[in-house]
């Protein structure tokens, strides 16, 4: 397989202004009419197209049969072509054959589509390159009963009768847009319907599509969107744009959702709640995607990219967009700490791999593989990073200036920097390497202070460490947002102000302060002002005072990580000199000071006992000894835990399934403390919390509370365990998302024959490999959340996922390219657990068909 590269990107030399497109839905056979108007923009005679997985029935030209052409793998060549003219393609595709999932499929008994990135060259022969923008009719003719409702983009403006049991649909998008934001679905389906008014009066139609019988499992997802449609016209002026906003949940999804234009594809894990099934983090993540892929209707839609090396440009301007929405609407503390939790767990992990890119990669092979944590997150980052530098009524300047300029168009990062820059009259010319160079910065901070002069001083040096594909680094610009606060936990002004956001743009540099009247503390990176791994040499009593006094809610969380992992870090030491596991007194009492205090919100209490991962420390360490960080973490916890034990009880009992279930945060603070207690405490105190345990999953009124019942169970191995384990497969069996859980739980029991219980439950009648929800759940959640037996010294975990990547890489090589993560991501491992992995690498490498989403990462891996 061949690389491309943004450095080769050309505009395209042919256009296609429109096109109308034909479906005869048969599930094996279905038949794709294109009619496109086609008219040359450059100098070449041939025109290519993007095809795959098609049988080509016709072609004609100006409605003259044309037989001058050329079909490869990759699409089809059309010889001497002229200047404008129309083109008919009539092409035959397999939607039940398709188990890739990209293009036309069927997922349970719905056709539906999935274009992005290049799915739309399994329809039909296309231009299939987003800067290509052409309006669409789509017109659908299927079975009327299998198919009660066919659905397409934009408006419907004709239906019928055709005969033979089928009726037909036709819809038009009045918006050009590139070929990846086409959806078709057909299926049966419930429909829960509802509108929306926008600022300027008009109604919307709103309705989302459900599987039979999950009417009430719509609701919340239809607040969602109305909740979206209103915030982005409040919060940046944007309101929609055609007269319908369909959703359709599906349960075979590669992705979480897809923001089609009008007809968003989703996941049904991103639809379907209610109480009873559905916990708090669900219905979060509902909103936070129904939200998403409403506001790619603007930042993606309207303003789409010019090549898929610009992916960041509606990704993570969009991933910021939906963050800030979810933290307008709850806890922006939380939700910050979510974030930051995936980039330093996931995103620097990808810096530091085989795969590490910039936001925006130069270089792809399949472009699947680039829907990362770097340009999603990451890329969000650089966008609230542009929001840190200029302020909310800056970027909302930009903002405008972006739509004004590039409304209808597709374009690059370099345009949306340059609107943000030329609205607010901020520099980001250093700024801008932030999109071109990979790798996370380093940031060493020190200090000086000087009583006589009262002055104080923050030397501050970066260092960005060559990733594998670029060696050379050179200084970003990095917003470093910070605090300074006295001994007893006062903060010293900064001009006028508890806060200050300092400029970091050299190797190194100073930063004085005057008028300080006696050695602060530094809160650092508050509100994780910029992605980077920073440090400072506080002593335990200095983070003490941050978690008590730091006026950011960011920074208090933070400031008990640094604590937690200072002595993490000193204990994986100890563990490998064959000495025990310790914690200081005093760092107890600091915990025990949090856990029981009044002026702490509930919910960063909860934070702060929800312990990071074992795989969220490896990013702490150059070299990773797995069993070490399990040793010393694990019995950090279980002394925290004997030392707490009353405390862990007694808050318990205070918050725990004290009313009737409600959504709001004040409740799900409370259900995230309780299960934080429970699960501390039934590390030291297994059978007091195995009472605890059985007790709350016999009480729990919702999905929240039962999870954490049986999270506590298996993470301890309480003797309740297993007869809970069992009682949920039998009340939930029928539900496939609740059942996922149930998957993902029996996945990451820390038992010692965890591999062997996850092989006997591939023959599960509940799971299949097809379905990537359950692949994930089950696989996913083995390979990713079970260290210690992914991570066997043996290396059978290691055997077990390259087996069942060699079955997706037939079925569904988009779904296996993602599971390979934790195969690839080595280098920091120890040397026998190295050759190990190589060695099943190379067992990929030399399969005869080794697609190319696995083909990328597996070269870059070995390389
Ligand atoms: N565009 C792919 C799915 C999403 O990011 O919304
Ligand atoms: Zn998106």
């Amino acid at each position: 397989p061949q690389a491309k590269h943004l450095k080769d990107y050309q505009a395209p030399s042919f256009l296609i202004d429109s096109i109308d497109l034909d479906f005869q839905l048969n599930e094996t056979a279905t038949q794709v009419t294109a009619v496109s108007k086609v008219r040359k923009a450059g100098q070449q005679n041939d025109l290519f197209l993007h095809g795959e997985h098609l049988t080509l029935i016709s072609l004609e030209i100006d409605g003259q049969g044309h037989s001058d052409y050329t079909l490869s793998d990759e699409g089809i060549k059309i010889h001497q072509v002229p200047d404008d003219f129309i083109l008919t393609l009539v092409t035959e595709i397999n939607p039940q054959a398709n188990t890739a999932l990209e293009g036309l499929y069927l997922s349970g008994d719905a056709f539906c589509t999935q274009c992005e990135a290049e799915g739309f060259r399994r329809i039909t022969y296309y231009l299939d390159r987003p800067d290509v923008l052409a309006t669409y009719t789509t017109k659908i003719t299927a079975d009327k009963t299998k198919y009660p409702y066919l659905l397409s983009n934009g408006n419907k403006v004709a239906s019928g009768d055709a005969g033979n049991g089928k009726h037909w649909v036709q819809w038009q998008d009045p918006f050009p847009k590139p070929c990846y934001l086409f959806a078709l679905v057909a299926g049966e389906f419930d429909l829960l319907q509802d509108s929306y008014k926008t600022v300027s009066g008009r109604d919307v139609a709103l309705e989302i599509f459900v599987d039979k019988g999950n009417l009430d499992k719509a609701k919340f997802a239809m607040q969602s969107l109305q909740a979206s449609m209103q915030w982005d016209e409040q919060r940046f002026g944007l309101e929609y744009d055609l007269d319908i906003y369909m959703i359709v949940a599906v349960d075979f999804f590669n992705m979480g959702a897809m923001e089609n234009k009008g007809l968003n594809v989703f996941n049904s894990k991103y639809v379907l709640a209610n109480d009873h099934t559905a916990t708090d983090d669900d219905y979060y993540g509902i909103e936070a995607v129904i939200g998403h892929e409403y506001f790619h209707n603007w930042t993606g839609n309207r303003i789409t990219c010019r090549d898929w090396f610009q992916l960041s440009l509606k990704e993570g301007l969009t991933v910021f967009r939906d963050q800030e929405f979810s933290s307008d609407l709850g806890s922006r503390a939380v939700n910050r700490i979510n974030n930051v939790r995936i980039i330093r767990q996931h995103q620097f992990a990808e810096d530091a791999g085989p795969m590490s890119h910039p936001i925006r990669p130069e270089s792809v092979i399949e472009m699947n593989n680039f829907y990362t944590v770097t340009v999603y997150n990451k890329g969000s980052e650089v966008i609230r990073m542009i929001h840190t530098l200029l302020g909310e009524a800056g970027f909302r300047a930009g903002m405008d200036l972006y739509f004004e300029r590039f409304d209808g168009q597709a374009v690059t990062c370099d345009d949306f920097v340059q609107a943000m820059e030329d609205a607010s009259g901020v520099d980001l010319t250093q700024f801008r390497r932030w999109y071109r160079q990979s790798g996370t910065p380093q940031v060493t901070i020190t200090d000086q202070y000087d009583a006589t002069t009262q002055q104080y001083q923050l030397h501050v040096t970066q260092q960005t460490a060559p990733t594998a594909e670029q060696h050379e680094k050179s200084a970003q610009h990095i917003p470093m947002d910070i605090e300074l606060l006295s001994e007893s936990g006062e903060h010293f002004l900064l001009a006028g102000k508890k806060n200050q956001v300092l400029n970091v743009t050299q190797t190194e540099q100073t930063f004085s302060f005057d008028g300080i009247c006696s050695k602060p503390i530094p809160a650092l990176f508050r509100e994780f002002s910029a992605p980077v791994k920073y440090s400072y040499q506080y002593s335990d009593q200095e983070l003490a005072t941050l978690m008590q006094f730091a006026d950011n809610d960011f920074s208090r969380w933070d400031a008990a990580q640094n604590l937690f992992n200072k002595h993490l870090i000193a204990n994986v030491t100890r563990v490998q000199q064959q000495q025990s596991v310790t914690i200081p007194e005093f760092v107890i009492d600091a915990y025990r000071g949090v856990l029981l205090s009044n002026e702490i919100d509930l919910a960063l209490i909860a934070e702060v006992f929800a312990f990071a991962s074992q795989s969220s420390l490896w990013e702490l360490f150059e070299q990773v000894d797995i069993d070490a960080i399990w040793q010393a973490r694990q019995e950090m916890l279980t002394q925290l835990s004997t030392a707490l034990a009353d405390e862990l009880a007694c808050v318990y009992r205070q918050h725990a399934l004290k009313a009737a279930y409600q959504l709001n945060q004040e409740q799900a603070a409370k259900r995230a403390l309780a299960r934080a207690c429970l699960t501390l405490l039934a590390l030291s105190a297994p059978k007091f919390a195995d009472e605890l345990a059985q007790q709350h999953y016999q009480n729990s009124d919702n999905m929240t509370d039962t999870l954490s019942a049986l999270i506590a169970a298996n993470v301890a191995q309480l003797p309740c365990r297993d007869s809970l384990m069992q009682d949920f497969d039998q009340r939930w069996r029928h539900d496939a998302l609740v059942l996922d859980k149930w998957f993902s739980l029996a996945a990451t029991t820390p038992a010692n024959d965890s591999l062997g219980q996850v092989k006997a439950l591939l023959e599960h009648p509940g799971f299949s490999l097809k379905n990537p929800n359950r692949t994930r759940a089950l696989i996913g959640s083995f390979v990713n959340g079970n260290v210690q037996g992914f991570h066997n010294s043996d290396g059978s975990g290691y055997l077990f996922l390259t087996d069942i990547l060699c079955q997706l890489n037939t079925s569904n090589p988009q779904v296996a390219a993602r599971l390979i993560t934790p195969l690839i991501q080595f280098k920091r491992l120890d040397n026998d657990r190295q050759l190990l992995i190589k060695e099943q690498l190379n067992r990929l490498l030399s399969l005869p068909n080794l697609a190319k989403d696995l083909y990328e990462k597996v070269t870059r891996a070995l390389a």
